[in-house]
């Protein structure tokens, strides 16, 4: 039987755990038949990464901080090495000090605003920017953003300017790619509890209250966004580029 990635080389920058949005999307892309590259982002989170990652059949563990140019730069070159052509990239990456997330946005810090913006956005620019010259044959960049980017969520703070700025980088990188025919797109997905949202307070009422909302009358769950993830990096999507793709149970559609 032929799947619709077969052949196809992706990386997926973003796994930490097992409920990691960037595993339920690396578990898509390998079931539709992609070799995978996936990167964790540092020795903290090797052992854990490393088990997951190894678990796929074929697929390869790389450590990558995306704050670093250097390493950056050494992945991209083993990967051409290893895969020589790179069909798709998911960026599923986002950080702001925790002490951002709890304050009054008010208060953020120059420091706060600028490691948020860094490791959630900038960084998308500069994969995008690595992985065109080995998507010979066009490709597909996928990232992941929240709803936090366009209407205020108590407590999302710099990370919803940041998103704002991702959404608006897909857009710009979306038409600077183009000519290549690579495409970037963006996920916007509802509340899912994983290692990024625990310890955020009040998250399971914020859950209970987007379930009672939303048109579908539930939650979104991890392995919806999978399925888009395998949507947009195929031929499926050929069309759809510098796009905002939302997998939130139509949450966003509702204004009372
Ligand atoms: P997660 O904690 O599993 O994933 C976040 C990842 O970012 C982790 O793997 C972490 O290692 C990585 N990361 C942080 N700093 C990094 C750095 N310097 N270098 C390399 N990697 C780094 O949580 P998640 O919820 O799966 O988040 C993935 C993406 O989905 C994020 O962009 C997040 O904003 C977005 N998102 C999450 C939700 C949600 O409710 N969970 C909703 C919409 C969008
Ligand atoms: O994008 C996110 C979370 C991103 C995130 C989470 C953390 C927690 C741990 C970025 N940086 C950090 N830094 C840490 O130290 N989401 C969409 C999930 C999320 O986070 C929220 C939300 C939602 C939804 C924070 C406040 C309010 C709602």
């Amino acid at each position: 039987m032929t799947s619709n990635l077969d052949g196809r080389n992706a990386v997926v920058f973003g796994v930490a755990n097992k409920r990691s949005i960037a595993w339920a999307i690396a578990q898509g892309l390998h079931k539709a038949g992609a070799k995978l590259a996936i990167t964790y982002q540092n020795e903290r989170l090797e052992q854990e990464a490393k088990d997951l990652i190894l678990s796929l059949p074929g697929a390869e563990a790389f450590m990558c901080d995306v704050s670093k140019d250097e390493e950056i730069d050494q992945l991209f070159g083993e990967l051409k090495r290893r895969y020589g052509k790179l069909h798709a990239l998911v960026h599923s990456v986002a950080f702001a000090p925790a002490e951002e997330l709890k304050v009054d946005f008010v208060n953020t810090t120059r420091e706060g605003f600028r490691i948020a913006h860094d490791i959630s956005v900038y960084s998308l620019v500069s994969l995008a920017r690595a992985a065109a010259p080995l998507m010979e044959d066009g490709g597909s960049i996928i990232t992941m953003t929240y709803y936090g980017a366009e209407r205020v969520v108590p407590r999302y703070n710099v990370m919803g300017v940041a998103k704002a700025a991702l959404e608006c980088t897909v857009r710009y990188l979306a038409y600077d790619l183009g000519k290549h025919n690579i495409r970037v797109n963006a996920i916007s997905a509802g509340p899912i509890k994983t290692l990024a949202a625990r310890g955020i307070s009040d998250f399971s009422e914020m859950l209970k209250a987007h379930a009672e909302r939303a048109p579908l009358k539930r939650n979104v769950d991890v392995n919806e966004i999978g399925a888009t993830g395998v949507f947009l990096a195929s031929d499926a999507s050929s069309g759809i580029t510098g796009e905002v793709i939302y997998v939130d149970c139509g949450y966003n559609i509702m204004g009372f």
